[in-house]
């Protein structure tokens, strides 16, 4: 007769206090590492944003050089009446880089919301004015920046027709957006950022007055682009959703500009050039997160 050998009881691999003392271990880990991979993947879009900022402050370089300035970034531009605001600093920055229509910018421009030379000549295929004639696309310049890597994308793929506010009649103009993919477009259903704001310096100016924006003898006006801060985050608009802070203190533009460096007198970044301004990762402007085209500070 066969002799079964008894075999010992085998030992389960793991028990269940054992499975769970390692899945609490993977959890504490997984928490101890989600805040790191978070500061990467935030650090890591912040590097991508200083490039793009790169990218413009070169292209507007070739643009000073070959009209012996900055584009302006006046809120006012004459083709609306006087105290109205209609076409944003962060709108000229877009004309000059792609034109108002993507077709790159025409050197008659004068920075007009209405698209014209000031006469009655139309240079850009928007609206409301009829479109100009063919010819004109001769004289539009090269796009300053690539229209691949501009990111540039008009009013109505941002803001609904109900939170343009002041500039539903001129929805079809451009800006350049961030690399943050905060905001979803309208007409494509795609994830892109937030538009650069852009302030041009007024060189015969002097002061950096944080206690007063509106003095003026300011180099830098906060109002170049406060009309489009106040249209707010295009997901969640006033007045239900809050004000972004740099359109509530109106100090804050200064107070972040300003460069502690100089102690004489308050100077700001960049002084006799431009100023631009991401609304960074959490997509509002005006708080710590902001990414500039200057030094860290
Ligand atoms: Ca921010």
């Amino acid at each position: 007769m066969k002799r079964i050998a008894k075999q010992p009881n085998k030992k389960a691999a793991f028990t269940i206090i054992e499975l769970l003392t390692v899945m609490s271990i993977i959890i504490i880990l997984m928490g101890l590492l989600a805040p790191v991979t978070n500061r990467v993947r935030v650090y890591a879009r912040r590097v991508s944003q200083k490039n793009q900022f790169h990218s413009i402050n070169v292209a507007l370089e070739l643009f000073r050089a070959e009209f012996d300035g900055y584009p302006d970034s006046g809120a006012l531009d004459g083709s609306t009446p006087a105290g109205g605001v209609s076409y944003c600093g962060a709108m000229k920055l877009a004309e000059a880089m792609v034109g108002q229509d993507f077709l790159g910018f025409h050197p008659d421009s004068r920075f007009r919301a209405d698209g014209t030379d000031g006469s009655r000549n139309q240079l850009y295929y928007c609206t409301p004015p009829p479109p100009p004639p063919l010819d004109n696309l001769k004289a539009r310049k090269e796009h300053y920046l690539p229209l691949e890597q501009a990111n540039a994308y008009k009013l109505e793929d941002l803001y609904k027709p109900s939170n343009l506010g002041p500039f539903i009649a001129i929805k079809d103009r451009v800006v350049l957006c961030d690399v943050y993919k905060r905001v979803m477009n309208i007409n494509t259903g795609k994830k892109v950022g937030m538009p650069i704001l852009y302030y041009e310096a007024n060189t015969s100016n002097t002061a950096h007055d944080m206690a007063n924006p509106d003095n003026l003898q300011n180099i830098y006006d906060y109002k170049d682009n406060q009309a489009l801060v106040g249209l707010g985050k295009p997901w969640n608009p006033p007045p239900t959703g809050p004000h972004h802070t740099l359109y509530s203190d109106q100090t804050k533009f200064y107070t972040s500009t300003w460069n502690e460096k100089v102690s004489a007198i308050a100077r700001p970044y960049r002084a006799d050039s431009f100023i631009l301004i991401s609304a960074g990762f959490d997509g509002e402007y005006g708080t710590p997160d902001d990414v500039f085209n200057f030094e860290e500070h």
